[in-house]
């Protein structure tokens, strides 16, 4: 282990240990702790890390894309197998994706779908696996990891709508853009929009990335893995794709700000070239960061996804969302003030007949 550090000590390692990939042996260590509901300390004072069920995905895949009350949706040619779940086969012209959503909860007098994510500093593990006939160049076209606040729109970005409002990671199979000999793909490469932008295909969406790295993923024989960690305002994505158990730095972007209430989802495309996307698992960690005073009113919540220091076009900021309760109590206090009007309007109402009864008589 200690070969592998790097100078720059112990903040490498601690990166390494806050990405614990086996959610599960992290779980048995917190048993064995005897704090099975607790969260495991990383570092004294600094960071926790928890799975979050609700938002991961693992084998076996029971109920995903069949019982109503499934955490994961299916969409267009995603197939659920015993082993991995396949976004797209190898095969020419398909889409699939697989989308996240917290169960349904009845909060009389309505009923709350969809409820996505609020977590305000996270880590996704993605462990995924891209391979097909293909030789050369001749395969494609990768697969995306989203956070935004649609889900299930199908389109022309690996197989998720265009114009979207929140992050995309995208791995990248083929260079599309002739010119770019200096770039070596597979790439993977990450973009924030506030639903503004849209992704530009033939030049496999440089024009509007903030990073990227190339990441050589198509036929492997060993495991591979992707993790995007998003810490106080601070954007980072790397891979473990060497077989090495070890992560690789890829993209690094300080002054990135995501609403909270997005989902996570992944989607993938294939065109005149194609090749198996598939998904192992995705497993989101809860991470707990101290913040100081000062640190607490920079991360105010936002509305509308944007990094500092990168114009992107004006989109007018959508109303805050609604929560359950909020809607709850508009919802309580209409219905309050209607019984209220009727009875106030009834009462009018009899006067006023009392009233010309009198005259009348
Ligand atoms: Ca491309």
């Amino acid at each position: 282990m200690a070969a592998a550090l790097e100078p720059s000590g112990w903040w490498q390692l601690w990166r390494r240990r806050l990405s614990a990939r086996d959610g599960s042996r992290m779980l048995l260590l917190l048993l064995l702790l005897g704090s099975g509901q607790g969260p495991r300390q990383v570092r004294a004072g600094q960071t926790f890390e928890y799975l979050k069920r609700e938002h991961s995905l693992s084998k076996p895949y029971q109920g995903v894309g069949t019982s109503s009350s499934s955490l994961w949706n299916l969409m267009g040619n995603a197939m659920v197998m015993t082993q991995y779940i396949r976004l797209t086969p190898d095969m020419q012209s398909k889409q699939g994706a697989l989308w996240n959503r917290v169960v349904r909860i009845f909060l009389p007098p309505v009923w709350l779908t969809q409820k996505p994510c609020f977590l305000r500093d996270w880590e996704l593990q993605v462990h995924f696996k891209i391979h097909g006939q293909g030789k050369k160049n001749l395969h494609g076209d990768g697969l995306a990891i989203w956070y935004t606040k649609d889900r299930m729109q199908p389109g022309p970005v690996f197989g998720n709508m265009d114009k979207f409002v929140g992050l995309g990671v995208f791995v990248d199979t083929y260079p599309n853009e002739e010119k770019q000999q200096e770039r070596v793909f597979p790439y993977i490469s990450a973009m924030v929009n506030n639903g503004s932008l849209s992704y530009d295909h033939e030049r496999d969406g440089r024009p509007t990335e903030l990073g990227g790295c190339t990441a050589i993923v198509r036929n492997l024989h060993y495991d591979t893995f992707l993790v995007i960690r998003y810490v106080k305002r601070h954007l980072t994505i790397m891979m473990d794709i060497d077989g090495k158990h070890e992560w690789r730095d890829c993209i690094e972007v300080p002054g990135v700000r995501l609403p909270r209430g997005y989902y996570f989802g992944t989607s993938s495309i294939t065109g005149d070239l194609s090749d198996n996307h598939d998904v192992i698992s995705l497993k989101l960690f809860e991470l707990t960061v101290e913040r100081t005073p000062e640190e607490e009113k920079l991360h105010r919540d936002v509305f509308l996804p944007s990094v500092d220091n990168m114009k992107l076009p004006e989109m007018t900021a959508p109303l805050p969302p609604l929560s359950g309760l909020a809607l709850f109590l508009i919802v309580f206090f209409s219905l309050v003030f209607s019984v209220f009007a009727i009875v106030i309007g009834l009462i009018l109402y009899n006067k006023w007949q009392d009233q010309s009864r009198k005259r009348f008589y």
